[in-house]
Formats: structure tokens, C-alpha cells, sequence
């Protein structure tokens, strides 16, 4: 497989793992795990043909570590970023470092001012340990603004934060006023 074959197949596991599963009828459980077998046979319908090793390798080599197998392979899943419902990752609830950030642009810094920093259509906020993720998150939209969340405070004052298997922190909302909008 090339660089382009493994980005393909990539972007199908999200789509199948994170929001649409339902787009060839997989099944998944409520951890999120999908079958392995039933996923490659259940693909060819999308004409998407690929093997137990070909998955290996995409889920080794993908750049953000988006999936994970279960220990003897039998089943897969995304490590977050999903927009299905009612889903348990059974992240463990840790504490942050004392600030994170956020990279987004400027035409959602006025609605983020009025009511904080919300899950849209994900399960949870996304977060970043450092100011260069948040830059690439942020790009993804235009011109990034990079936000520092006062992490720490937050924990202090009751607030959840979870680590994703991939470093992504989550969290389930911020309050304005923990965020700092000054670059
Ligand atoms: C914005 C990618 C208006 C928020 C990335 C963001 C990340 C608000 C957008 C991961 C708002 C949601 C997550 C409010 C937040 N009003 N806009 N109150 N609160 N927003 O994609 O954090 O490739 O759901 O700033 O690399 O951008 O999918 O979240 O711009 O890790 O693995 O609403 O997705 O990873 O966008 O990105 P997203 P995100 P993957």
C-alpha cells in the first residue's frame, strides 16, 4: 500500500468508527469497538477491499494514532473524536497539566466569548498539550488563534479532563472564563 491507499482507508475508518457506522451496517458495541471481520467483508460493499494486515498497517501508521485493535485483533476502534452517541471509551477521568489550548479561528471567537468552549458535534472539547497541535488544528479552518485554557483551575473548581490513548486531552465543555482570548 501507498501513502495515498492508507490515508484512504483512513479517512473510511473514520467515517465507519466515529460517525456513520451505519453507512455499510456495521455493528458497533458500547465501547466502540467494531469487529474486525465484519468490517472488511462489510467494506467490499463500498468497494473498499483490505485485509487483517493492510488494517494493521494503517492503524500503526496513521499520523494522529486515530484507532486501536483490541489485544488479539479480533476488533477495532477509534481512540476519539466520535460524533455517534452514547459511546464509553472508558477514558479515566486525570488531572491536566495547568494550561492547555484550543486552536481555532477567528469567526468563532465572538460565540466561544458568549458561551465557552462547546462539544459541537463531538463528544467532548478537544484540547492540546502544546501550542504547535492546537496551530494544526486551528489550520485546518484558516488563520489559527491559538486559546490557553486555564487547565488547572478547572480541575481545582470540579472539572473533569480525560487523555486520550492518542494525547488528545478531552474535556466536556469551558467556561469563558477560564480561557485566555489574548495571544
Ligand atoms: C469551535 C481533528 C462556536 C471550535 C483535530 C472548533 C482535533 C465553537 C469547532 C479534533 C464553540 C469544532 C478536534 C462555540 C467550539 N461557538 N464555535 N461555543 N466552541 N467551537 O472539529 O477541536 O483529524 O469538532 O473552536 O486535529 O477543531 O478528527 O473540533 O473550531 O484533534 O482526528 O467549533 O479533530 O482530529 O470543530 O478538532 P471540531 P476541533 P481528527
Amino acid at each position: 500500500m501507498n501513502e495515498k491507499e492508507i490515508k484512504r482507508i483512513s479517512k473510511f475508518l473514520s467515517l465507519l468508527l466515529r460517525h456513520q457506522p451505519e453507512t455499510i451496517g456495521l455493528g458497533l458495541d458500547e465501547n466502540g469497538w467494531a469487529d474486525v471481520e465484519e468490517l472488511i467483508n462489510k467494506s467490499k460493499k463500498r468497494r473498499m477491499y483490505f485485509s487483517l494486515s493492510d488494517l494493521e498497517i494503517v492503524v500503526a501508521e496513521n499520523d494522529k494514532q486515530r484507532f486501536s485493535f483490541n489485544e488479539d485483533k479480533t476488533k477495532i476502534r477509534a481512540n476519539q473524536g466520535h460524533s455517534i452517541k452514547n459511546i464509553n471509551l472508558e477514558f479515566e477521568a486525570i488531572e491536566p497539566p495547568e494550561y492547555l489550548y484550543h486552536g481555532t479561528v477567528a469567526k468563532f471567537i465572538e460565540p466561544i466569548k458568549a458561551t465557552g468552549l462547546q462539544k459541537m458535534n463531538r463528544q467532548n472539547v478537544h484540547l492540546s498539550e502544546d501550542r504547535e497541535t492546537a496551530t494544526k488544528v486551528g489550520s485546518r479552518r484558516g488563520k489559527p488563534i491559538i486559546l490557553s485554557i486555564n487547565s488547572g483551575l478547572m480541575f481545582r473548581n470540579g472539572y473533569e479532563f480525560y487523555k486520550s490513548k492518542n494525547g488528545v486531552w478531552l474535556t466536556d465543555q469551558v467556561p469563558s472564563k477560564f480561557i485566555e482570548f489574548k495571544n
